[in-house]
């Protein structure tokens, strides 16, 4: 039986030239900023980014908590969507580790009405916190890999003026969305103080992503991860990879978004399956199984012991597929096959 993991695009591995960079890397020690491949990989995000400096960190959950740890004190609110990764997958590390207060949002897969964030923002009152930042998340991912409108950053970049607090973006697959766009990274972030954007998803690096901002609030993110433990020495060897990935990984992703369209229209032809395909707009496929009869675990495991698929149970009944570099138009479409198939067999 074929063997296709479509659970997420975090199981890409390194490319040749990835592991020969690695291999060859320039080292120092990161901590006392003496590592040469990691200041060329910061310099290269800060300057795709339009921002003064970068930060290279173990992963994007740790430049998401950096970036509520240096953009807020402590006993904030921060506005943010309600199934955005910073809140749904991260552990509560807002509140237990930033001690910040998630204020959430409702969005349209995934997508915040900017009006809705304009009343996010609560009146002066003793009894009130306040609010303290406001995080968007492009593409987003429990929303089905969706790209945040043009017209609604410039508004919430508004919105987040009126009101004196910065904006973050969790651009975990921000090159997803640029693509997307059809836009330069810098275009979409000009409109935020800080982004996150991670290596290790569908750019196929190991390990690390940017957090990319101001030359002072990245120093301050930079105290925030030595804190954590963080500091990671001679990170050149990883850093040498993400580089790579930067180089050559983007052009390739507008492939995973048309093998993510295939897959979903092939799967939206099939009695059961729910899916909306306004928001097949990336690399992520999120469907609704319940007129099926089964629950998702119950669809997800059939799909994998019955053809060897790997896709996500979102219970009750939601499943998210992923594309990326190990993913051909083939195996898109035999796994389409296999969704169809299973959804048609109960
Ligand atoms: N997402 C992973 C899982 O954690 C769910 C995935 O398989 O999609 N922001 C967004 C929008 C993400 O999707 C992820 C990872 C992160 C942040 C965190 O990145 P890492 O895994 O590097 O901490």
């Amino acid at each position: 039986m074929r063997t296709i993991n479509m659970v997420s695009d975090v199981v890409t591995l390194p490319t040749e030239e990835m592991r020969q960079a690695m291999a060859t890397a320039e080292c120092g020690d990161d901590v006392s900023r003496a590592d040469p491949s990691v200041n060329k990989l910061e310099a290269m995000a800060a300057q795709l980014t339009g921002k003064e400096a970068a930060l290279y960190v173990s992963s994007g959950t740790m430049g998401n908590l950096l970036a509520l740890l240096a953009h807020c004190e402590r006993g904030k609110e921060v506005i943010m969507e309600t199934g955005c990764h910073i809140n749904y997958y991260e552990v509560g590390g807002i509140s237990c580790l930033a001690g910040l207060i998630p204020h959430c949002v409702s969005g349209n897969n995934g997508i915040m009405e900017p009006d809705d964030v304009r009343k996010a923002f609560r009146e002066s009152n003793i009894h009130y916190p306040k609010t303290g930042l406001i995080c968007v998340e492009n593409s987003h991912n429990r929303g089905g890999g969706t790209v945040i409108p043009m017209d609604y950053l410039a508004e919430y970049r508004k919105i987040a003026d009126e009101h004196g607090v910065p904006l973050h973006m969790d651009g975990a697959r921000l090159f997803n969305a640029a693509t997307y766009l059809n836009l330069p990274v810098c275009e979409i972030t000009k409109y935020v103080d800080s982004v996150t954007f991670c290596l290790s998803k569908g750019l196929s690096a190991p390990v690390g992503s940017l957090l990319c901002g101001t030359t002072e609030f990245i120093e301050k993110a930079r105290e925030y991860r030595k804190m954590l433990g963080g500091g990671m020495r001679q990170a050149g060897v990883i850093a040498a990879a993400g580089i790579v990935a930067l180089e050559s990984m983007v052009d390739r992703l507008k492939e995973d978004h048309k093998n993510a369209y295939d897959f979903a229209v092939e799967i939206s032809k099939a009695d059961g399956i729910t899916i909306s395909m306004d928001s097949v707009q990336t690399n992520l496929v999120v469907f609704d199984v319940e007129k099926t009869g089964m629950s998702s675990d119950e669809f997800v495991k059939r799909v994998k012991e019955e053809y060897g698929v790997n896709v996500q149970s979102r219970p009750p009944f939601g499943v998210r597929a992923v594309t990326h570099r190990h993913i051909s138009s083939d195996d898109a479409l035999y796994a389409a096959k296999a969704v169809a198939a299973v959804a048609y067999s109960k």
